[in-house]
């Protein structure tokens, strides 16, 4: 069975709580209870994780090493300066999915560059946290064409 890992950034435990004009009012918990609900739904195994700290993220990117053949990551404003996150997707043999749950091209200019994008198989943004059900069936598809 496929294992994908579903992998939030900084201040998306906030989800749902704030900002529901850009963000909805989906939170975290009900973004990971329909995750684990679609994977049943197309026969593949879910995780979730989520972390406010970079080295952290690193960690679990490093760490899905063997265990999980994609990662689906909204590595919120990370995406926008980290190098050590692009360099950790750059070394793990898991396919990257970037996602975002706002439109991050109609947003500010510096929410145009993503550092994720390059390394990324591909990109999906602007869906809410239908986003997420998304990317699971892509990388999905992807991982078995
Ligand atoms: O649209 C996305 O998913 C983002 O990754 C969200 C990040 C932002 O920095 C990226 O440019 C785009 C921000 C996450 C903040 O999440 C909150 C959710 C609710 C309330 C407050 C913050």
């Amino acid at each position: 069975m496929r294992s994908i890992l579903v992998l939030n950034g900084p201040n998306l435990n906030l989800l749902g709580t704030r900002q529901p004009e850009i963000y909805g009012t989906t939170t975290l918990a009900d973004v990971e209870d329909m995750c684990a609900a679609h994977a049943e739904k197309i026969g593949v195994a879910v995780t979730c994780a989520q972390s406010n700290h970079e080295g952290a993220l690193v960690d679990h990117i490093h760490a899905a090493r063997g265990v999980h053949d994609a990662i689906i990551l909204n590595a919120g404003a990370y995406t926008h300066t980290s190098i050590a996150l692009m360099d950790a997707i750059s070394s793990t043999e898991a396919t990257v999915v970037e996602l975002h749950l706002s439109n991050i091209h109609a947003r500010e200019t510096f929410r145009h560059t993503s550092y994720i994008s390059p390394v990324s198989v591909g990109l999906i943004c602007g869906f809410g946290a239908n986003g997420y059900i998304l990317a699971m069936d892509a990388v999905l598809h992807h991982l078995e064409s």
